[in-house]
C-alpha cells in the first residue's frame, strides 16, 4: 500500500473510531515519512471530517468519543517521533499552556506544546479547563515568557478575552506575550482581544512565538 493509500486508511480510521486499524497503519508508514506530514495529512482530515458530520447531526457525542480516542492513540507513537526529529536547542523561552475554563478539547494544545518543545521550548501544561487566575498565578510561579490559551468553542473562547483583562486589572499584561488559539479563534478575534499573536497551525504558533520572543529579548 501506497503513502497515500495508507494516509487514507489512518484518515478512515479516525472517523470510525477504529483505534486497531489507526495505530496499525501508523506503524506502517511513521520510519519512513515524516511525523508532522502523518498528523497533518492524515489524521487530521480524519477529526474534521468528524466535526462536520457531528455538526451536520450525522453523529453524535459516542462516536466523537471514539474518534478522539483513536487520534490521541495515534498520537502516542507520532509523539515521540516528533521529538526525536526535532533538534535539541537552548530553552528558547518559557511558557506556560492550557485550555480555557469550561473547555476540556486538548488534541490541538497539545499538538502545539510537542512542536514546541521539539524547538526548545520550555512548556508547562496546565491541562484542561483553566480558570484565568490560573493562568495567571502559573505564569507569574513559572516565570513564563508566553501565556498561551487554547479554545474550541465559540462559547469558550471569551474566557481568553477574560485572562487578558485579568492581566490589565493586575498590571501585568506588558510582562506576557499572550497567545490564543483553537477552531473558532482567528486574527481579528486576537485583535479584538488584544492578544499578542495567533495561528491555526502548529507551525504557525511555534513561528509566531519564536519571533514575539526574538522581539522581546531584542527589547522591542
Ligand atoms: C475531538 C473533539 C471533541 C473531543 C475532545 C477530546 C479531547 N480530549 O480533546 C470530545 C468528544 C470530548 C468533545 C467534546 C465536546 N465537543 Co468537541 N469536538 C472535537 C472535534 C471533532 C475535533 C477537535 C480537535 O481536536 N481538532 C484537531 C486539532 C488538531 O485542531 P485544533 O484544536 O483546532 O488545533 C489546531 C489549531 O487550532 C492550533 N491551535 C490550537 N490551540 C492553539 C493555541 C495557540 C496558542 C495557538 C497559537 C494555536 C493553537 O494548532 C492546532 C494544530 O493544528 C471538533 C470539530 C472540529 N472540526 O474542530 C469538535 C467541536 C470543537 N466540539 C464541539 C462540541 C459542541 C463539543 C461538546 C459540547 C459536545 C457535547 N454535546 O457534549 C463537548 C464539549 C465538552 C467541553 N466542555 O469542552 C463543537 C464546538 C461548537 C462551538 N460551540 O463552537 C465542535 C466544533 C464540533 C461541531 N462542529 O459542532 N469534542
Amino acid at each position: 500500500m501506497g503513502t497515500k493509500e495508507t494516509f487514507k486508511k489512518i484518515s478512515e480510521a479516525v472517523v470510525d473510531g477504529d483505534t486497531d486499524v489507526v495505530v496499525e497503519a501508523i506503524n506502517s508508514v511513521i520510519d519512513k515519512e515524516d511525523p508532522l506530514e502523518v498528523i497533518q495529512n492524515s489524521m487530521m482530515p480524519g477529526l474534521k471530517q468528524v466535526g462536520d458530520s457531528f455538526s451536520a447531526g450525522e453523529i453524535f457525542l459516542p462516536e466523537m468519543l471514539m474518534a478522539a480516542e483513536a487520534f490521541q492513540e495515534g498520537m502516542k507513537i507520532i509523539e515521540p517521533k516528533l521529538e526525536a526529529a526535532g533538534k535539541k536547542l537552548e530553552t528558547s523561552g518559557t511558557v506556560v499552556f492550557g485550555t480555557v475554563l469550561t473547555d476540556i478539547h486538548e488534541i490541538g494544545k497539545n499538538i502545539v506544546i510537542t512542536l514546541m518543545k521539539t524547538h526548545g521550548f520550555e512548556i508547562f501544561d496546565l491541562g484542561a479547563n483553566v480558570s484565568p487566575t490560573s493562568f495567571v498565578e502559573q505564569a507569574e510561579a513559572k516565570n513564563a515568557d508566553i501565556i498561551a490559551m487554547s479554545a474550541l468553542m465559540t462559547t469558550t473562547m471569551t474566557y481568553q478575552k477574560d485572562v487578558i483583562d485579568y492581566l490589565k486589572e493586575k498590571g501585568l499584561r506588558e510582562k506576557y506575550i499572550v497567545l490564543v488559539g483553537g477552531g473558532p479563534v482567528n486574527k481579528e478575534w486576537a485583535e479584538q482581544i488584544g492578544a499578542d499573536g495567533t495561528s491555526d497551525s502548529a507551525v504557525g504558533a511555534v513561528e509566531i512565538a519564536e519571533r514575539l520572543i526574538a522581539n522581546k529579548k531584542g527589547g522591542k
